[in-house]
This record gives structure tokens, C-alpha cells and sequence, in this order.
């Protein structure tokens, strides 16, 4: 009798045990989905390819369009074998110049020479993303200046339309809308009745840049601040245009050219391609505080990725993909000075499981707690890896990671915030016993993930 009622107290005890309540706004299901993919290609294509120019002016003539031997399929299998999750094209930049068969103005593929005006590019690189397994995103400059509609903008709001239901319809699914701002200033867009379009035809699809799903770092840099929070002040329907405004979850992206200053192929722009410790120092200033790469590759005149470009990407992805393939906290003995109703479900062996919906978590009131790996020998690692359980929203203020080396605790590393992931650098580390402590959250820590990792022989040491 007594043992029954022991057992059902116990089972009513674990299964009353709730998980932290969410702080502040947190990700949609398809932000989430976004954020975990981190790593994207970008690809300029378009008129500008064949005139050595970052941005024409409208006028070049639509039979310059030529490229000698397309093949969209080879841009998404490289991002596929560089560790890319997503592609985003330029389906028009700001010259006008569509490189998909719009039915609606005359500036596009259709008035090229190439494949005897039936050409589509889109088609082909969207079929490949979808059978491959990559998300595709479309770029559609709201500045055109070649289209006469655009200084009537209520004509043009009704043709921009027009075109994203092409795009959103045609290449379905499509994953992200990326509005760049540039040479918008003064223009006025019918935004809402983009976004609803966007939202009708492709509810999944997030709208970025300017956008209310997914902001952009604010530099071409490829480089995100230090202290990162998702939860950002956001006036729509032009997202950064005022300051204050609601409260969204808006996740970070940071675009960047492999070939620097170039988002689009130059014939002599081989000497501006970035080093593999250039786009390293990019991948742990991006990825590793927590935003999502989008590294552009232009195709050349040819349509296809350039040979030295295709081979630095791949390169960069085997490194990365060297450093982080052992996780060395997966085989740890976890203990933890907070555990969530001191049972298995918020438990810190949650944090090295590798499972996206496990994670540890502490009582409500504890803001401030440690984590602890315990391993049989010494083991050497020089980058740490940390994530939030982001369906709870952000939470940690600051944390640091101690090392129990000769006979004290030692501070290896220390940040601000976690978010999505916090990769540390650091010099090689030997030991058995590592805390993770946070010391400052809005909310009890809700930590998904804690890796440690031995950097591929390929970096440069930190
Ligand atoms: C900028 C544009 O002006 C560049 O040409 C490029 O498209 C970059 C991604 O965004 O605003």
C-alpha cells in the first residue's frame, strides 16, 4: 500500500514538474527551423555579371545576358558539399533585370539570346535546391531602374506584386524573401501589402532584411556584435526606420561576399577572394555569436561558381566540419548546482545529448547556476560551444566557463549573451573537470547544448 502510493507520488512529482514559462517574445516554428540551418549561400547573377559592374543603370541592353555553359545545379550541389542549408538568388537586382521569364515588363531572360530567349535559371537552381534538400530564398529588388512604372509607385506596388506571386508560385517553395533597402530612399512601397502577399502564398516563408521575420546585421561584413539579442524593437512595416516600436523575435543574418567589395562576378576580381582564416575569423564572428551566415558566391559568365571560389568554400566547409565533429562534453558525467525539480526531465545531461528539444533548466528564482562535465582523463579542447533552448526565448545576461587546472578553478572563458549558439575560441585547455557557469539571466537558463571541440589542425591557433 505504502509502496503504491510512494510510486504514484513519485509519478505525479515528475509529471508535475513544468517547464520554465517563456521569456519575453520567442521564434516561430519557422524562425527556429531558419536559425538551426546557419549557413547559407547567396548568389548575384544577373546583367551586371557581364559588364564588370556592381550596379548598372538600367539601360544595358537585355542581349548582353549570356552566359556560355549554365548550370544552376552546380551552385546548389557546391553549397550542398560546403555545409550550406539554403540558397538565395537574385532574381532581379536594382538594374531591372530579371533572370527568370516575368510575364510582366520586357526587361528580362526572355529578351536574351541565351537558350533563344527560354532560358530560366531560377527553374533549374530551384529544382536542384528542392531535390537536394536546400531551402531556396528569393532576392527581388524593390529599387528598379529600368521599369517606367517605378516612379508611378501604386503601378509599380501592383507589378512587384505581380512578380512575387510569380516567384512564390513558380519555384514553390521558396524559404525566404530577402528586400534589400538599398536606393529606396523616399520610395514609397505598399510593404504591407507585400508581406500579406508573401503570407498568403507562402505562409512559411520568412521576409527578411526589410522584413519583420529576419533582420540583417547592418554591416556587409559578415560580423555580428558581440552581445546578441534576438528579441529586438521593431517598427513595421520598415523594420530599423524609427527607433522604438513593438518587441519581435528577429533573428540576425550577416551577408557577406566572398570576394570582398564584389557581390557580383568581376573578370578581375579573383585577388579580392577572401583566405580560409579570412572566412574562418566571418564563420566564428557570425554563426559562432549567434546569427546565421549568408555568404555570397557570384557566378560567373559561364553560370557556374568559379573554379577557385568553389574549391575555397569547400575547403572552409571540411574545416569546419573537422572541428566540430567530436563533441568531447558527450561522453562527460554532468552534474549541476540547480536542477529543475531535481529530476531527469530538466537534467544537465540534457545539454550534452545532442537532442534539439532536451535541455537542462533550474528552479524558477535561480538566475545564476552551474553546469558541470566530469571525465575519467584529462581532455584537451579549444573551442566551446553553447546554446539556449530558444522556444523558451533568450534568457542568459552573462556567463563564463571555468576549468579545474593544477589545484583551483581557472576562468577559460567569458561572454555576454548565449542565443542560439556562443562558440568560444580559446587557447588548447587540458582538463577534467569544466563548469559552465551563467551569472546573469532574465529567466531561469534554459541550456539546449554544451560542446567541446579540438579546432581541426587546418586553423590557425587561437
Ligand atoms: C546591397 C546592394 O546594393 C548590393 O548590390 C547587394 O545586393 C547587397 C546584398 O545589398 O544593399
Amino acid at each position: 500500500m505504502f509502496m503504491v502510493m510512494g510510486l504514484l507520488t513519485g509519478a505525479l512529482l515528475t509529471a508535475t514538474v513544468a517547464p520554465p514559462e517563456p521569456y519575453g517574445p520567442v521564434p516561430s516554428p519557422q524562425q527556429l527551423a531558419w536559425q538551426r540551418m546557419e549557413y547559407g549561400m547567396f548568389c548575384h547573377f544577373g546583367i551586371n555579371t557581364f559588364h564588370n559592374e556592381e550596379w548598372t543603370d538600367g539601360t544595358k541592353d537585355p542581349k548582353t545576358f549570356l552566359p556560355t555553359e549554365f548550370n544552376g545545379r552546380q551552385w546548389v550541389e557546391t553549397a550542398k558539399k560546403a555545409g550550406m542549408q539554403y540558397l538565395i538568388v537574385t532574381a532581379k537586382h536594382h538594374d531591372g533585370f530579371s533572370i527568370y521569364p516575368t510575364e510582366h515588363g520586357d526587361y528580362n531572360v526572355k529578351a536574351s539570346p541565351w537558350r533563344d530567349g527560354k532560358g530560366d535559371t531560377l527553374r533549374e537552381v530551384a529544382d536542384a535546391c528542392h531535390e537536394l534538400g536546400l531551402m531556396l530564398g528569393v532576392y527581388l529588388s524593390p529599387w528598379d531602374r529600368h521599369d517606367p512604372l517605378y516612379e508611378d509607385p501604386p503601378a509599380y506596388d501592383e507589378r512587384f506584386k505581380a512578380m512575387l506571386a510569380e516567384l512564390l508560385t513558380w519555384y514553390a517553395p521558396v524559404g525566404e524573401v530577402w528586400f534589400d533597402g538599398a536606393g529606396s530612399k523616399g520610395h514609397v512601397y505598399d510593404w504591407n501589402g507585400y508581406y500579406s502577399l508573401i503570407r498568403e502564398l507562402a505562409p512559411d516563408a520568412l521576409i527578411a532584411i526589410c522584413g519583420p521575420d529576419i533582420r540583417w546585421i547592418g554591416n556587409e561584413d559578415g560580423l555580428a556584435p558581440d552581445t546578441l539579442w534576438n528579441v529586438q524593437e521593431v517598427t513595421l512595416p520598415i523594420p530599423g526606420a524609427e527607433s522604438g516600436g513593438e518587441k519581435r523575435w528577429y533573428p540576425s543574418e550577416c551577408d557577406v561576399p566572398i570576394r570582398k567589395g564584389q557581390w557580383f562576378y568581376h573578370t578581375d576580381g579573383a585577388a579580392n577572394l577572401r583566405s580560409l582564416e579570412e572566412l574562418l575569423e566571418i564563420y566564428y564572428r557570425s554563426v559562432g555569436l549567434g546569427a546565421a551566415l549568408l555568404l555570397n558566391v557570384s557566378p560567373d559568365r559561364r553560370g557556374q561558381l568559379p573554379q577557385a571560389d568553389t574549391q575555397r568554400l569547400l575547403e572552409f566547409g571540411e574545416v569546419i566540419r573537422d572541428t566540430f565533429n567530436n563533441n568531447l562534453a558527450a561522453r562527460a558525467l554532468t552534474s549541476a548546482s540547480n536542477i529543475r525539480g531535481n529530476g531527469k526531465a530538466f537534467a544537465p545531461a540534457n545539454a550534452t545529448d545532442g537532442l534539439e528539444d532536451t535541455y537542462w533548466a533550474t528552479n524558477d528564482g535561480i538566475h545564476e547556476a552551474w553546469l558541470q562535465l566530469l571525465f575519467g582523463e584529462d581532455r584537451v579542447f579549444d573551442r566551446i560551444v553553447l546554446q539556449e533552448h530558444l522556444p523558451l526565448g533568450q534568457r542568459v545576461k552573462a556567463h563564463e566557463i571555468q576549468a579545474f587546472v593544477g589545484n583551483g578553478w581557472k576562468t577559460i572563458a567569458t561572454g555576454t549573451t548565449i542565443g542560439y549558439k556562443r562558440i568560444h575560441r580559446l587557447p588548447e585547455v587540458k582538463a577534467r573537470r569544466i563548469r559552465v557557469h551563467i551569472t546573469d539571466a532574465f529567466a531561469p537558463p534554459a541550456i539546449e547544448q554544451i560542446g567541446l571541440y579540438k579546432a581541426s589542425s587546418r586553423e590557425t591557433p587561437y
